[in-house]
C-alpha cells in the first residue's frame, strides 16, 4: 500500500520515560506510602483525603524536575518533523518529557503533572511547585480548591474525539512503552482501519500484543530510534 501522505498515530506510555528515571506505573507495583495508586489516583481518593493526594502529586512533580527526555523522546520529534503526512502523538504519560523534547502535534490524554485545575472555577493553570492547602487559584483566587489536572481512574480521558478520528483514518499506528492494561488507550489498536499497519514497541509483549501486526521488543532508547530510521527510509 503506497500512500503519498500517510497518516501516523503514535501512543506512548510510561515505558518511554523509564530510561529517563521515571518509574513506570506498574513497576512501582502501584504502591506509594502503602497506598495503591488506584486508590490515590481516583476522585474518591481525592474526596477522602485531598492533602494525601496532593502530596502524592507534589512528590512526582518534584521528581520530574530531575529528569530529562531520552533518545526515544528525541527520535519521535525527528520523526514528526520529517514525516510527510499527518502526525499525532497521543501520550498517556503525565510527565512533560515529550514537551521538553520538542513534540508539537501531541495530546496528553491523561492530563499533565505540571498543570492544576480549580474545582471552583474550572480554570486550568500551569503549576510547577508544591500545591499546598493555602495555594490559591491564579484565576479566581479561591484557596484550597486546586486539584491535579490529571485524568484519574473512572474519569473521562481528554481529547477522545480527535483521537478516535485520527485512529480511524491513519495508515500507521504504533504503541510505545505501554503495558496495555489501561483503557481506552489499550483498545486504540482495535480502532484503526483494516489496512493500517500496527506496531508494538515495548520492553516485553504487552497484554494486547497479539492485536498488533508487528512487534519490536527491547528498551525504548534502542528500539525507537531504529524504528524511526526505518519509518523515514520508507518516505
Ligand atoms: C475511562 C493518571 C470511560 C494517573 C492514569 C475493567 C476492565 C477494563 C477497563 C476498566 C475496568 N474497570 C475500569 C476500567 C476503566 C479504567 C481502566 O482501564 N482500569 C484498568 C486499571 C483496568 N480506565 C479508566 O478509568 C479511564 N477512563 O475509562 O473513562 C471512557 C472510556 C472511553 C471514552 C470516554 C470515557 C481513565 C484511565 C486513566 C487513569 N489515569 N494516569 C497518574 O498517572 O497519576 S493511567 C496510568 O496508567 C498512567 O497514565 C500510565 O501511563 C497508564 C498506563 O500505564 P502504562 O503507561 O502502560 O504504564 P505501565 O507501567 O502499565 O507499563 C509500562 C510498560 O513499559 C510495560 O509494558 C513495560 O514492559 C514497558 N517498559 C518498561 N521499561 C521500558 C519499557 N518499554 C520500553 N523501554 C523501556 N525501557
Amino acid at each position: 500500500m503506497t500512500v503519498s501522505k500517510p497518516g501516523l498515530v503514535i501512543l506512548t506510555g510510561a515505558g518511554i520515560s523509564a530510561e529517563s528515571g521515571i518509574r513506570t506505573f506498574r513497576s512501582s507495583n502501584g504502591l506509594w506510602e502503602e497506598h495503591r495508586i488506584e486508590d490515590v489516583a481516583t476522585p474518591m481518593g481525592f474526596k477522602r483525603d485531598p492533602h494525601l493526594v496532593q502530596r502524592f502529586y507534589n512528590e512526582r512533580r518534584k521528581q520530574l524536575s530531575q529528569t530529562l527526555p531520552n533518545t526515544a523522546h528525541h527520535a519521535l520529534v525527528e520523526l514528526e518533523r520529517a514525516w510527510p503526512g499527518s502526525f499525532l502523538l497521543v501520550t498517556q504519560n503525565v510527565d512533560d518529557l515529550h514537551d521538553r523534547a520538542g513534540s508539537q502535534s501531541m495530546l496528553h490524554m491523561h492530563g499533565e503533572l505540571l498543570k492544576v485545575r480549580c474545582v471552583s472555577c474550572d480554570t486550568v493553570s500551569r503549576w510547577e511547585t508544591d500545591v499546598l492547602p493555602d495555594s490559591q487559584c491564579p484565576a479566581c483566587k479561591a484557596a484550597d480548591k486546586l486539584r491535579p489536572h490529571i485524568v484519574w481512574f473512572g474519569e473521562t480521558p481528554l481529547d477522545m474525539e480527535i483521537i478516535y478520528r485520527s485512529l480511524e483514518t491513519c495508515d500507521y499506528f504504533a504503541a510505545i512503552g505501554t503495558s496495555g492494561h489501561v483503557y481506552p488507550a489499550a483498545g486504540f489498536v482495535q480502532c484503526v482501519g483494516s489496512d493500517c499497519h500496527t506496531t508494538e514497541i515495548n520492553l516485553e509483549p504487552s497484554v494486547v500484543n497479539s492485536a498488533f501486526k508487528e512487534c519490536r521488543h527491547g528498551p525504548a532508547t534502542e528500539t525507537v530510534p531504529a524504528w524511526v530510521r526505518e519509518m523515514l527510509s520508507r518516505r
